[in-house]
């Protein structure tokens, strides 16, 4: 067949490294830029064919998002803009680690499994973020998608949410939005336009936000973007790529994980900072008090500011619609105990990874779903989307109920429902803000996080850890749940869960407790517990100094 010759053909240039293994992992997949050219060609082909399967377009985002500058990666949007479905994960892989003889045979496995209809035409939007290499990696993706004869159409940089956007877009008919940057700039700041009309006379200290955009992507779309906010959010960009290495001492990952500001901004008390990580779909919040302390606003915070907001919207509204928070066991715990007791909201617990979160913020009538790293968005169902909207234009309901469904009305055009944004995120936290008159201050006091301690172990082979309960409990090594429970009743409102990480080859632990000395002890014991049950290798666990 003629079309198999030309991938053939096309291959060549894009050669497989022998006896190279990746997996298409949380994420996609990610490693070292040098060992990527032959897996963006494969994906290449791999989106043409899951778009002639779908009879839609499909996504290829080039970025290694958080990751150092050297790294690159790349994954797949499925038609409605969320990850690519779980079996073609699997196929990812297969066609990735395929040697160069067997490619096109692999290639015909899959199209016969998934009864591809080759003669379908394709449609394939790539994006990619500002890493050197991602500029030939794109092109290598470009080639594995014109060899299957198939058109592709190439945004250049864009942050991964403007991709999600794009795709949705065009696979709506553009009920979404228009599937151009402008259209997405335009439809995210009138939302966020409107949404300050109710928050007049804000000063201009109010308005001010500091950004470190990660020397990334993040910050070039912002720049891109501030006109068409009119002068409503007055951004001071830092680490904007000017100068500084991709996500060198900043951006969101480097604030969250270190507790600490980032590099090249200055920051005066009190001010109102966030942080984008390198792709742009994470944001944290954070601010130093007179005292000269650091205070983090993580995922968990944003998620009770945003549910809080929403069912003081409803309630005024008078809708019965059931807004449903969900966590993963990284929430910290006095989040999820002001969201249930306090709050009444229902809280879920999902497995680390966007997708699994995605997924159970579907089931209710309004998901606000975060991990607790800041990567985060709300999705509402038809059904609660269409009341808002029957509402809005009902002659009948007082001008309270009618200013609420306005409100939620515009915060469904700003929120990004493909994907966690750090740039609809932020549109969204500085307008509720706004509208409550809310200092980051007051935002933070709403609860204090209790301490906690996040540690890693090596092991021989983490696939010996295995979970359950949204990983929550170990199941397997035999023993290591058993001395963990023991371990945590030692201390007060204290928690410990282990769970083998999806991008790095370690064991993660992860502890909180009453007080900084008990959650570190407990992390330190835990470890050691994971060290001697599951195999650990190298020196056994230093307590923590
Ligand atoms: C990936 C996930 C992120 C998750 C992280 C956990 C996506 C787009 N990203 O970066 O959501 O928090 O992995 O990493 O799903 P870990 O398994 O190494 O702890
Ligand atoms: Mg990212």
């Amino acid at each position: 067949m003629a079309q198999f010759e030309k991938v053939s053909q096309y291959s060549v240039q894009h050669p497989k490294p022998t006896g190279l293994v990746l997996q298409y992992g949380t994420a996609g997949f990610r490693t070292h830029a040098n060992q990527l050219d032959h897996i963006m060609f494969r994906m290449g082909l791999l989106a043409a064919l899951r778009s002639k399967k779908t009879k839609s377009t499909i996504g290829v985002m080039v970025t290694a998002s958080h990751n150092p500058e050297e790294d690159n990666g790349v994954k797949l949007i499925d038609p409605m803009g969320e990850m690519v479905t779980p079996a073609w994960e699997g196929h990812a892989t297969r066609l990735a680690n395929a040697e160069q003889e067997s490619l096109v045979m692999t290639l015909k496995d899959i199209i016969e499994m998934e009864a591809v209809d080759l003669s379908q035409n394709a449609s394939v939007f790539i994006g990619k973020d500002t890493r050197p290499s991602s500029e030939t990696l794109s092109q290598a993706v470009l080639d594995g998608v014109s060899s299957l004869d198939s058109h592709a159409y190439d945004y250049g940089l864009l942050t991964t949410p403007q991709l999600h956007f794009m795709v949705c877009c065009k696979n709506t008919q553009f009920r979404y939005g228009t599937a151009t940057v402008e259209g997405y700039y335009e439809k995210l700041s009138q939302a966020f336009i409107q949404l300050t009309k109710h928050a007049p006379n804000r000063t201009d200290d109010q308005k001010h936000l500091l950004v470190d955009g990660a020397n990334g992507i993040g910050a070039l779309k912002m720049r891109e973007m501030e006109p068409f906010l009119q002068k409503e959010l007055k951004i001071s960009l830092h680490n904007d790529g000017s100068q500084g290495k991709l996500n060198f001492l900043c951006g969101a990952d480097y604030v969250k994980v270190q507790q600490k500001p980032p590099e090249g901004i200055k920051m005066n008390a009190g001010e109102r900072c966030c942080s984008f990580d390198g792709d742009a779909d994470r944001i944290v919040y954070y601010f130093i008090n007179s005292a000269g302390q650091f205070h983090l606003l993580d995922g968990d915070k944003i998620a009770t500011l945003i549910s809080t907001y929403l069912k003081e919207l409803l309630t005024q509204a008078g809708l019965d619609l059931q807004v449903a928070v969900v966590q993963t066991a990284y929430a910290n715990g006095s989040s999820t105990h002001y969201l249930v007791e306090t709050m009444k909201l229902t809280v879920q617990c999902a497995k680390t990874g966007v997708k699994h979160l995605h997924h159970a913020a579907q089931e209710f009538d309004i998901g606000v779903y975060f991990e607790a790293n800041g990567h985060g968005t709300i999705l509402f169902s038809k059904a609660a989307e269409g009341r808002i909207q029957q509402l809005t234009v009902d002659p009948n309901i007082n001008d309270e109920k009618k200013s609420a469904a306005v409100l939620l009305e515009n915060l469904i055009n700003l929120c990004n429902q493909t994907v966690g944004d750090a740039i609809s995120d932020m549109l969204l936290i500085e307008a509720v803000l706004a509208i409550r008159g809310m200092t980051v201050q007051q935002w933070d006091a709403i609860y204090s996080d209790l301490p906690n301690r996040q540690l890693k172990v090596k092991v021989a082979d983490r696939r010996v850890i295995e979970t359950t309960d949204a990983e929550r409990r170990a199941v397997r090594p035999a023993g290591l749940q058993d001395a963990i429970d023991e371990l945590v009743k030692k201390y007060q409102k204290s928690r410990a869960f282990v769970r083998p990480s999806g991008t790095e080859d370690v064991v993660r632990v992860y502890a909180e407790a009453d007080t900084k000395e008990a959650a570190d002890t407990l992390a330190h014991e835990v470890s050691v517990a994971v060290y001697k049950f599951a195999g650990g290798v190298g020196e056994e666990p230093k307590p923590f100094l």
